[in-house]
């Protein structure tokens, strides 16, 4: 491997180009405070990795406030009603008619990155791809440092006041944390989706829940001609283990298409099998490292909370390290955990809740039927009670 050592000295090192390093990056060069993003995918990569699109309405916020909402104010539509099937029959919430009165915007994350991509460029952010961070260190001292190397081989070692680990779950910083400084909360929820992008416009006006004793089944917009569905599939199934027309065959079943109206088929873009897991890390931050986003802990997706609290820590962020590098006061980052962590427990409790809503057991066993009949009386509280339905309604689009 080359080896080359670079004298680069920055305020803010930030290791990954999802939405947390990216809208954390933006805002601290509004700010005036310089950094270094390093990515370890393609620019290519990055920009086409589809995943998430419920965008909540203080995510927008954000986005539009710091200059960063031109394209999804352009191309985002607003979802204020989501709708419960089951055999039941049907009924739709409109949940931006409740509560605060709040709507998601859509908007696919891959165009939000590829958006705040071009515009932490414009900005004169460096921003380096295909750069992979192995170690990041020196976190106790007041000079940390990370190692990388790009494509070609070429090793950089790059300092800076502070290191941002905005790489995802899988990503090295939260492995560098000194075993014992930070306390883990996980659970694994037993329960895993077949998440499918396909080529056809939504059927569906609304975010479509299908509650059905052979699983559940999700519909949800991605775009005028892509289309997110979820089908639970069990723990250990591969991604390619149904063919595209079982694949329809199922959502049609669960989604009852021969009762309310049929689903549009369309080539299967993507597939990937999700096992819905949660874990939280606390504090969020060691010595000079601060995780935020996936780093800092992991949402199951079945609330669409995941991007949102990405971008709420990276807000948080942006603020505390310009209150340090500015003006020297370091109690905003001292209190970055403090600050972030009752919203993420929030949207995990929310998000947990809507395990119980979405899923239950299909043995007949009493045990199952126990659970099975509490999942019904949940749905049964949503669509009769309008306290339940307000608080869903904040919880479900706030952050
Ligand atoms: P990301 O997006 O994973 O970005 C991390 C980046 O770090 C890079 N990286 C490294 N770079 C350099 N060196 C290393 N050693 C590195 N290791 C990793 C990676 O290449 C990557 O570019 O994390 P971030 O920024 O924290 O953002 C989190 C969100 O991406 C995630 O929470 C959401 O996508 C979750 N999610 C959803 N969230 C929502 O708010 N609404 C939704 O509707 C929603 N739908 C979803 C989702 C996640 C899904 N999957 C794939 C689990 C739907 C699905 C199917």
């Amino acid at each position: 491997m080359a080896k080359r050592s670079f004298t680069d000295d920055t305020s803010v090192l930030i290791v990954g180009a999802g939405p947390a390093g990216l809208v954390l990056g933006n805002l601290l060069l509004a700010a005036g405070v310089d950094c270094v993003i390093v990515e370890r995918g393609s620019r290519e990569h990055v920009e086409r990795r589809a995943r998430a699109g419920f965008l909540a309405a203080h995510t927008v916020r954000v986005l539009v406030d710091n200059g960063l909402g031109t394209g999804l104010l352009a191309h985002g539509r607003q979802h204020d009603t989501c709708v419960f099937r089951s055999e039941r029959g049907e009924f739709a919430l409109h949940y931006g008619g409740l509560g605060r009165g709040e709507a998601h915007t859509v908007y696919p994350q891959q165009e939000l990155v590829t958006d705040l991509v071009a515009e932490f460029l414009r900005r004169g952010g460096d921003l380096r791809f295909e750069t992979s961070v192995s170690e990041v260190g020196g976190l106790d001292g007041d000079r940390p440092w990370l190692m990388a190397h790009g494509a070609d081989g070429t090793a950089y070692r790059l300092r800076g006041r502070y290191v941002a680990g905005c790489d995802g779950r899988h990503g090295v910083c939260r492995r560098q944390l000194p075993a014992g400084s930070v306390r883990r909360h996980r659970r694994r929820h037993g329960v895993s989706w077949l998440a499918l992008l396909v080529q056809a416009a939504p059927a569906l006006p609304a975010v479509t829940y299908a509650l059905h004793e052979r699983g559940f089944a999700g519909h949800m917009a991605r775009t005028p001609t892509v289309t997110r569905y979820y089908l639970q599939c069990a723990p250990d199934t591969a991604p390619d283990a149904w063919s595209d027309s079982e694949i329809w065959a199922e959502l049609e079943l669960r989604m009852r298409a021969e009762r309310f109206g049929p689903l549009h088929r369309g080539p299967v873009l993507e597939r990937a099998v999700v096992d819905l897991e949660s874990d939280v890390l606390d504090p969020m931050q060691y010595g000079r490292l601060f995780l935020a986003g996936d780093a800092a802990g992991l949402i199951s997706p079945s609330a669409a909370k995941g991007a949102n609290l990405a971008v709420m820590a990276a807000e948080t962020l942006a603020r505390a390290f310009a209150a340090a590098l500015h003006d020297g006061d370091e109690k905003p980052l001292a209190h970055y955990s403090a600050t972030c962590l009752p919203r993420i427990w929030r949207a995990q409790e929310f998000s947990h809740w809507m395990i119980g809503l979405l899923h239950a057991p299909d043995g007949h066993d009493e045990e199952s039927r126990f659970l099975r009949a509490l999942r019904d009386s949940r749905l049964e509280s949503l669509r009769t009670t309008p306290a339940q339905q307000h608080s869903f309604a904040d919880n479900y689009v706030g952050i």
